[in-house]
């Protein structure tokens, strides 16, 4: 397979990428049972300079978090602690992009642990390839269904979407078209798609200890001491393959990769395709 350019590859993300969020007209969420609890319109957010901050054990001892705070905007995933953290991943969390798995498996923790309630929450669960709303609504990866509507009962002020299940098909399209072997069939990591959800809604986007630095460590997550390759390299998701493809589109300096673990991606919304 060839590699796209950089330029042709940020088009390709901006024009076959379908961002929205599931709002109450999509059925079958169409429904009076689902009406109180999904959002009526998209989301819509525009931003400036943002952070993606992976959950890599590298993050630790990295004191990036003055960097990262520095930022408009922040996305972290799944249970990504900051509390005991701030020193290197910052506090400021605009987006946290959670998937199904967290939500159902730890649902008490989620719905009782305060981490969960700022900025606006999002949630995707992986679905069968390329599959309508109505198939994958029959059979989600996790049955979110419960856990979701209680959390937006509890806190029905805070903003909750549901990433429609088409853009992490479209995405590995992408990214399968763009790597030189067969990629996993499997969607792509939280981490890739909060990547390209910041590049949609921001100007710019750094994204932190994705591409790993001199911190890499087999340490899974920053937050616990979980030793494990494929946190890193992917075993489920093609991790790998996604990394390739951020760094091709880097348009940092690759010292700051090195140090930091941080490269910088521009944003979807000024791309001239
Ligand atoms: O571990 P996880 O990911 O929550 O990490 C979020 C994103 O950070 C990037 N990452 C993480 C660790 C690491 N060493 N290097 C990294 O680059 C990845 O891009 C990752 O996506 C997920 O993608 O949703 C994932 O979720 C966990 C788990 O479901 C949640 O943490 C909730 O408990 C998955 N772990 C397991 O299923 C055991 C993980 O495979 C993928």
């Amino acid at each position: 397979a060839h590699k796209l350019r950089p330029k042709e590859l940020l088009c390709q993300l901006r024009n076959r990428l379908d961002f929205r969020m599931i709002t109450a007209t999509d059925s079958p969420f169409d429904i009076s049972e689902w009406e109180p609890y999904v959002p009526k319109g998209n989301i819509s957010i525009k931003l400036g300079r943002c952070a993606v901050v992976s959950s890599a054990g590298s993050m630790k001892s990295s004191h990036l978090g003055e960097d990262i705070d520095s930022h408009d905007a922040v996305l972290r995933f799944n249970g990504a602690p900051i509390k005991g953290f701030q020193a290197d991943v910052g506090e400021k969390t605009t987006i946290r992009l959670v998937n199904s798995q967290l939500i159902t498996v730890e649902e008490k923790k989620f719905l009782a642990d305060p981490q969960y309630n700022f900025g606006t929450l999002i949630l995707w669960d992986p679905a069968p390839y390329h599959s309508s709303i109505k198939e994958w609504y029959k059979k989600p990866d996790y049955n979110f269904y419960g856990s979701f509507k209680h959390y937006r009962k509890k806190y029905p002020k805070q903003p909750f979407y549901i990433l429609n299940p088409h853009m992490q098909w479209q995405l590995w399209d992408i990214l399968q078209e763009n790597s030189p072997e067969d990629i996993q069939p499997n969607p792509p990591s939280s981490g890739m798609l909060g990547i390209v959800l910041m590049m949609n809604f921001c100007d710019e986007v750094d994204v932190y200890e994705y591409l790993p630095s001199k911190r890499q460590t087999n340490i899974c997550h920053y937050y616990q001491k979980i030793f494990d390759q494929a946190c890193t390299m992917g075993a489920y998701h093609p991790l790998l393959f996604e990394k390739n493809i951020i760094k091709h589109l880097n348009i940092g300096k690759d010292e700051d990769i090195y140090n930091y673990g941080k490269a910088t991606l521009p944003g979807l919304r000024n791309v001239q395709c």
